[in-house]
């Protein structure tokens, strides 16, 4: 799949963040979907069968950013991360979305994305 969309559309860029790198196309990543606003790809360290990363192409650090709150993006990420668990047959046993936000999350990569995880039986609470 073609990953050098940047070239493609006038977003912010922050060329520090890993992860406008991988939306960028400049660092690898298996994408799993991609349109004007969002990009999805596999997570390096799944932590389930299914782990996905879905992200807005512009730099917002994280749900807590004032950026974030845009109804329109906030759509965006949650319509393309229910059409990636149909896609991925998660549609029927069900997934988690999760957001995580600073240290006691474990918030480690400060460019917004949303979890997508499923393919076993999630444990509740988290850990
Ligand atoms: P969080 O802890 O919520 O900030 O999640 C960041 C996730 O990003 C974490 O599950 C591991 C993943 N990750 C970190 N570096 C890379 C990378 O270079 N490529 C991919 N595909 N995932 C990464």
């Amino acid at each position: 799949m073609e990953t050098d969309h940047k070239s493609d559309y006038d977003n912010e860029f922050d060329p520090t963040c890993l992860f406008c790198r991988i939306v960028a196309g400049t660092l690898p990543s298996t994408q799993v979907y991609a349109d004007e606003t969002v990009v999805a790809f596999r997570d390096r360290h799944p932590a389930a069968p299914t782990h996905i990363l879905v992200v807005p192409r512009r730099h917002i650090s994280g749900i807590n950013a004032p950026a974030a709150e845009d109804g329109a993006l906030l759509h965006a990420l949650i319509h393309a991360a229910n059409s990636i668990a149909r896609d991925e047959g998660l549609g029927e046993r069900g997934y988690r979305l999760v957001w995580n936000v600073g240290p006691d999350a474990g918030q480690s990569v400060f460019h917004l994305h949303l979890h997508l995880l499923g393919g076993r039986s999630l444990g509740w609470p988290p850990g």
